[in-house]
């Protein structure tokens, strides 16, 4: 997520000491990030299950990802901050466009870059002149962050902020205490001028100030912050912690994905060093807080508008492929769609998003070869669960989707799909394996004619309740 990995220094508390220090802003540097973990270490016995707003998080899939700002005029990735707010002057500006598409598409969030690196507001913040209150946008009257809001709530969409820590245009970034009260007061405004917010996205990047000195992000403050403006929000970062960055910018999540995380494997947003991006890409089925991961990709490759890439939007093939390697891997899609310098979604982005429902619909049209059977699942000797179906006829499938009941917790970390065909009853073929399961595993299958299917698990704790099982016909 970040190119900027170096680590701050830093000490730990327990979690209860931070419980006692409660919101204090006071604690710079002093706090474990792991005391704000986003369900709480559970008891004894008991495995990490997710939050209402972390399941409901899930369970949306799709979410649209705004990269947009001065880089959109500067045709640059990162700006230095020095940008004047005057090229900021999207001529057509249309946030119910950008919502329309989404919701569209199947979409059920979108997040917005507030504030990018380079420092520019798309809000009149208050602190700071750098914002399109100087901009000839609306005349200056203008606020890109209300207008979003806004249409997310008119398209019925929920809405999401990024603010970058890393501000290049802050004169006090590395004065870190200053602008530790910076970043908060500008947090403020974001979370409370605008109503409900469902999703703030923080990156890791990490720089220096002018003073030459490297600014030290209170996180603890800031996650603490934010939970008190906004309690339903999920929190996302490398570190959580509600939600964990999925460990690569390319749209793939681990083939082993556990939502469940060691909070010392990523102790802070940017860390770096062996195994982080292992331990973001898989989670850890032992880890004591529930952290499921989300993956962040552009259907272009850059984050921000270039017009030399308008012939370079990702396929609906591709797409799909994206759909099915995050959320077929129990994660969630992140999906950025960078405005132009009008201030719409270009045309050939909109046409492409609905792909990725169509390439869905069309693994699942041949129907549910299991629809209205009830499973039985029986527990082998060796401790494996595992059922077996008689099908009314010989037939390929295309697709088979697995879940979990998550709401109790994720603990399959093996399965297999097997097929024989009616002509040699115990002939089994593998269709499908793989190692976790969680709140969804897809798997477009080998195609060959079968009559019966066997599905055989391995958990680490017993599941609360069956596996959901839809295993679709491939169609001729
Ligand atoms: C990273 C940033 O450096 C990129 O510019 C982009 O915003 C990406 C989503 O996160 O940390």
């Amino acid at each position: 997520m970040t190119q900027r990995r170096d680590r701050p220094t830093r000490d730990t508390v327990s979690r209860r000491e931070f419980a006692r220090l409660g919101l204090s802003g006071l604690v710079a540097g002093r706090l474990s990030l792991d005391t704000l973990g986003g369900a709480d270490a559970p008891a004894q016995n008991r495995r990490p299950v997710p939050t209402p707003a972390q399941l409901a998080w899930q369970r949306d899939e799709l979410a649209l990802f705004l990269h947009f700002g001065v880089n959109t005029f500067t045709d640059r990735e990162w700006g230095d901050g020095k940008e004047d707010p005057q090229i900021f002057a999207p001529t057509a500006l249309d946030a119910r466009q950008w919502a329309r598409a989404a919701k569209a598409a199947g979409f059920r969030m979108m997040i917005l870059t507030a504030k990018h690196h380079d420092g520019f507001c798309l809000w009149p913040s208050q602190v700071t002149k750098h914002t399109v209150a100087a901009s000839p946008f609306r005349g200056g009257k203008g606020d890109v962050v209300r207008e979003f809001v806004d249409a997310c709530r008119a398209e019925g969409l929920k809405a999401g902020l990024y603010c970058s820590p890393w501000d290049r245009n802050s004169p006090v970034y590395g004065d870190s205490p200053r602008y530790n009260d910076f970043f908060c007061d500008q947090l403020t405004e974001l979370l409370t001028r605008y109503g409900r917010i469902d999703e703030v996205w923080f990156d890791g990047a990490n720089g220096e100030g002018p003073n030459g000195r490297k600014q030290q992000y209170d996180w603890p403050r800031f996650w603490s912050l934010v939970r008190r403006l906004q309690p339903n929000a999920v929190m996302f970062s490398d570190a959580g912690p509600d939600v964990r960055w999925i460990g690569n910018e390319r749209g793939s999540a681990g083939e082993t994905n556990w939502s469940t995380m060691n909070p010392d494997a990523v102790p802070y947003p940017g860390a770096d060093g062996p195994g982080i991006i292992a331990a973001l890409q898989n989670g850890d089925p032992n880890g004591t807080v529930w952290r499921p991961g989300e993956t962040d990709v552009s259907i272009r490759p850059g984050w921000f508008y270039h017009p030399a890439e308008d012939a370079k939007v990702k396929s609906g093939a591709e797409l799909l492929q994206l759909y099915l390697t995050s959320v077929g891997r129990n994660s969630k899609l992140l999906l950025n769609v960078p405005p132009t310098r009008a201030g719409l979604l270009h045309d050939t982005d909109v046409a492409r998003l609905p792909e990725i429902r169509r390439g869905v619909a069309k693994l699942m049209e041949g129907g549910d070869v299991l629809k209205g059977r009830k499973l039985v699942w029986r527990t082998a000797a060796d401790g494996s669960i595992g059922c077996e179906v008689e099908l009314p006829r010989d037939g390929s499938v295309a697709l088979a989707d697995l879940r979990e009941p998550i709401e109790h917790g994720q603990v399959v970390s093996q399965y297999t799909v097997e097929g024989a065909p009616s002509s040699a009853p115990g002939a089994w073929q593998v269709l499908a394996r793989g190692t976790t399961i969680g709140y969804r595993k897809l798997d477009v299958l080998t195609p060959v004619a079968v009559r019966r299917l066997r599905i055989t698990l391995r958990t680490i704790a017993p599941l609360a309740q069956p596996l959901q099982v839809t295993v679709y016909a491939a169609v001729a």
